[in-house]
């Protein structure tokens, strides 16, 4: 069963996200369908991309699949972790990407949707980010995507209690474009998408480029670097990082020692 479907109308392409039993969990065979599916519009000069799950679902994506994340003491989000690809894949797409999103949006698939240029979503939608509930580190550039998208003391809320935050509330932080209601989202993210598709492709592709260069300019001393990095080691080397995924796998509380 293909973990991701498409489809193509016009110059807008379409990617459904397809795993809806794992509740799309971003496995590396899910992400290799999806920056498979981009390459073939690259190929094909779409001018608009809408990623989305199936009509109705209740998880948009449940994030990383914690099934693959390595045992403590290795880095779970390293440079060639597939949801880093991902992410570098969408905000490199030369064309608009449009989250349409229904249901829970829960850890690295907040940050996938985030890396979306333009996010619609249903009321009834929500957005966890959940490193800390699983005692993992969250990468840099992860970090800073969201500190591009929400105001800090929500990052800090969002991060610390790993709680749901209501699509409303996601609205009137700016984090989302606009909210639809069921029965309207696909027609008006269509709708969108034929708008963007009518204007230069050149100039969107340029301007999406500039404004990503821009966003991830941030001057970062190699000392402060290593820093970071030997801060989150301490946490992927740590005990409670393995409590988090073997909780995870035997469908447990965790019990974090601070450890
Ligand atoms: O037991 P089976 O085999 O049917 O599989 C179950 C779940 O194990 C599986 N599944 C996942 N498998 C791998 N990775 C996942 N992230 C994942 N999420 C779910 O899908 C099958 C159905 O799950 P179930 O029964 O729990 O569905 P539900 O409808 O009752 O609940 C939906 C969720 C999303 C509320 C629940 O599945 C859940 O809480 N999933 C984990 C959400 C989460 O913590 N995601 C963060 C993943 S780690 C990550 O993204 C980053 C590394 S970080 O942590 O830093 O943000």
């Amino acid at each position: 069963m293909p973990l991701v479907l498409t489809e193509q109308q016009d110059s807008t392409g379409i990617i459904f996200l397809n795993n809806t039993e794992k509740r799309n969990a971003l496995s590396e065979a899910l992400i290799g369908e999806i920056i498979d599916a981009l390459d073939g519009f690259r190929a094909l000069n779409i001018r608009a991309v809408i990623l989305r799950a199936a009509a109705g679902v209740k998880v948009w994506s449940a994030g990383h699949d914690i099934g693959e994340l390595p045992n403590s003491g290795h880095d779970p989000l390293g440079w060639n972790d597939p949801l880093r690809h991902l992410v570098r894949a969408i905000q490199e797409f030369p064309a608009p990407v449009i989250a349409l999103i229904e249901g829970g949006v829960w850890g690295g698939g907040c940050e996938v949707a985030m890396a979306c240029d333009i996010l619609v979503a249903t009321p009834e939608s929500t957005f966890a980010i959940t490193p800390a509930k699983l005692g993992v580190p969250y990468n840099l550039v992860g970090v800073l995507t969201m500190m591009n998208m929400i105001p800090l003391p929500v990052v800090k809320e969002m991060l610390f209690t790993a709680k749901p935050i209501p699509a409303g509330q996601a609205l009137n932080l700016g984090i989302i474009n606009y909210l639809k209601p069921a029965s309207e989202i696909e027609a008006f993210v269509h709708d969108m998408a034929a708008s963007i598709c009518v204007n230069s492709p050149l100039s969107i592709s340029v301007m999406k480029e500039e404004l990503r260069l821009l966003t991830s300019a941030h001057a970062l001393s190699p000392e402060l670097f290593e820093r970071i990095q030997g801060l989150r080691q301490i946490v992927y080397d740590g005990k409670d990082y393995q409590e988090g995924i073997d909780a995870f796998r035997q469908k447990r509380k965790p019990n974090f020692s601070g450890k």
